[in-house]
């Protein structure tokens, strides 16, 4: 019996550091919700960021053209998420949706200690993400604002960090709602490189 508890906690172990490498190391991954047990529903997300995981920060005359054209202007890189919900126990004929997730925040993390940081994200409309059944719906997001680019922007130019270029973080999603009184929360992570990019 010992024996069986020590190798479960050898694999955990080797589970759990597998996930912090992941986090560092690159990609993608979720951790499912915290409080599915309370709500019947677990609920996984994924974040990819869309076009490029390369964010540009700097307005650059990309065609050589002599001008800033508005193609060239910064806006706003999105990211989507694939929000997947599955009933807990699906024999139940309690049906716990539907279920409403109703904000969300991005912090970042950056690779290097030297970077600078990146401020919390949240948005600035109402969140409300319906889910009605068991399944996976996608939706785009931000990834960074064009806030964010330009703070980045003046935090590389100001030479109180390491101004090499890209740099790399990790977008680290949180969703969270309510059902029944009860909470519940998602997360879901991606990896960017931003810096001077053509697009
Ligand atoms: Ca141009």
């Amino acid at each position: 019996m010992k024996r069986s508890y020590f190798l479960l906690f050898t694999v955990c172990s080797l589970l759990f550091s597998v996930l912090l490498w992941g986090c560092g190391g690159g990609g993608e991954g979720t951790f499912c919700s915290k409080g599915a047990e309370d709500i019947g529903v677990d609920i996984c997300v994924t974040v990819t960021p869309k076009d490029s995981s390369n964010v540009n920060a700097f307005v650059t005359d990309c065609d050589n053209s002599g001008t800033i054209d508005s193609k060239e202007l910064l806006k706003d890189h999105l990211a989507t998420v694939s929000i997947t919900s599955k009933k807990i126990n699906p024999q139940s004929t309690f049906d716990p949706y539907p279920i409403t997730i109703k904000g969300f925040t991005i912090t970042y993390i950056p690779d290097r200690i030297d970077s600078p940081g990146i401020r919390e994200f949240t948005p600035l409309g109402p969140v409300n993400i319906q889910l009605f059944s068991d399944g996976t719906i996608s939706q785009d997001v931000d990834l960074v604002d064009i806030e964010r680019k330009d703070e980045f922007a003046q935090d590389i130019n100001s030479g109180r960090f390491n101004s090499n270029l890209p740099q790399r973080y990790t977008a680290v999603y949180k969703f969270f709602g309510e059902k029944f009184g009860k909470q519940f929360e998602s997360e879901g992570w991606t990896t960017f490189t931003i810096g001077a990019f053509c697009e």
